[in-house]
């Protein structure tokens, strides 16, 4: 599949799950806004691991550019980017490190992660398939959630695009940051505002904001049936870095809170 194909169909499993995202991209011009990157989550040492699914990413054209670590989310991470195409999203890929969980949710995790077929990352369809185990009862969701909300999110949704970005740079008109989180709250979405609703600055070349994500009933192993985060959309302003050329990396600080998008929270 090619790299345009590729991400037309990863957009249709997106907006499926996330109502708010046509309904947002809309606001700043719809099919012409550039998408900046997506994210994938994933469990490490796992036949789904970033390693495994890498390969599917060189294939599309990509390099990996810079490794981040999220050591209190027990995350590590990849951004990857397309060198033949500079308006090619970027990708970012983190793998969550289930050794570090406690006991109690490893073993929650274990028959899920025993599941997964050894050549997984080869499916022609790996970055929409969706979980590729068992579902979870409700209280195992709970407890894990508890703990790792990303391990409870990727347990339910498995291998999807968790957001896709506006390049708030690239909109004409340009707009502030500040302007396009003001226009998507009078729209009637709530942002995302841990660490402050604008994460990184001029200066680190990176600003970002991010919408709560979406949320979906989930009918869950034992019948009990939770609405539950899916996923959300999220903006980005990039600066250009001292070579004059925008800077194409992630801030580990700003992208700690952007996880966050995804949490449970009280409804
Ligand atoms: C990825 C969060 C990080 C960014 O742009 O810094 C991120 C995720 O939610 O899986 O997207
Ligand atoms: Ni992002």
């Amino acid at each position: 599949m090619d790299r345009a194909a590729f991400f037309r169909e990863l957009w249709l499993h997106y907006a499926a799950l996330t109502p708010q995202a046509p309904v947002i991209r809309a606001l700043f011009g719809g099919e012409t806004v550039i998408n900046d990157h997506v994210a994938f989550r994933t469990f490490a040492a796992t036949p789904l691991a970033l390693d495994k699914l890498e390969p599917r990413l060189l294939a599309l054209g990509y390099r990996r550019h810079a490794p981040y670590a999220f050591p209190d989310k027990h995350l590590a991470a990849w951004g990857y980017v397309c060198d033949e195409d500079p308006d090619a999203p970027l990708v970012f890929l983190s793998e969550l490190d289930v050794t570090a969980l406690s006991p109690a949710s490893q073993a929650i995790l274990a028959p899920l992660l025993a599941a997964i077929p050894p050549q997984a990352a080869t499916h022609a369809q790996v970055f929409c398939e969706g979980p590729m185990w068992p579902g979870l009862a409700s209280q195992d969701y709970e407890a894990l959630a508890q703990e790792s909300e990303y391990a409870a999110w990727l347990a339910v949704h498995g291998m999807t695009a968790n957001h896709f970005t506006i390049a708030v740079h690239r909109l004409d008109p340009l707009l502030t940051l500040s302007e396009v989180c003001e226009q998507v709250q009078a729209a009637g979405f709530a942002l995302n505002t841990s660490g402050g609703m604008i994460k990184g600055t001029p200066v680190e070349l990176l600003e970002q904001a991010s919408t709560l994500a979406d949320r979906q009933k989930h009918s869950f192993a034992d019948g009990v049936c939770l609405s539950v985060p899916t996923c959300y959309y999220e903006f980005a302003r990039r600066y250009p870095a001292a070579d004059g050329r925008l800077y194409q990396g992630f801030v580990a600080a700003s992208a700690s809170r952007i996880f966050e998008s995804t949490d449970r929270r009280p409804t």
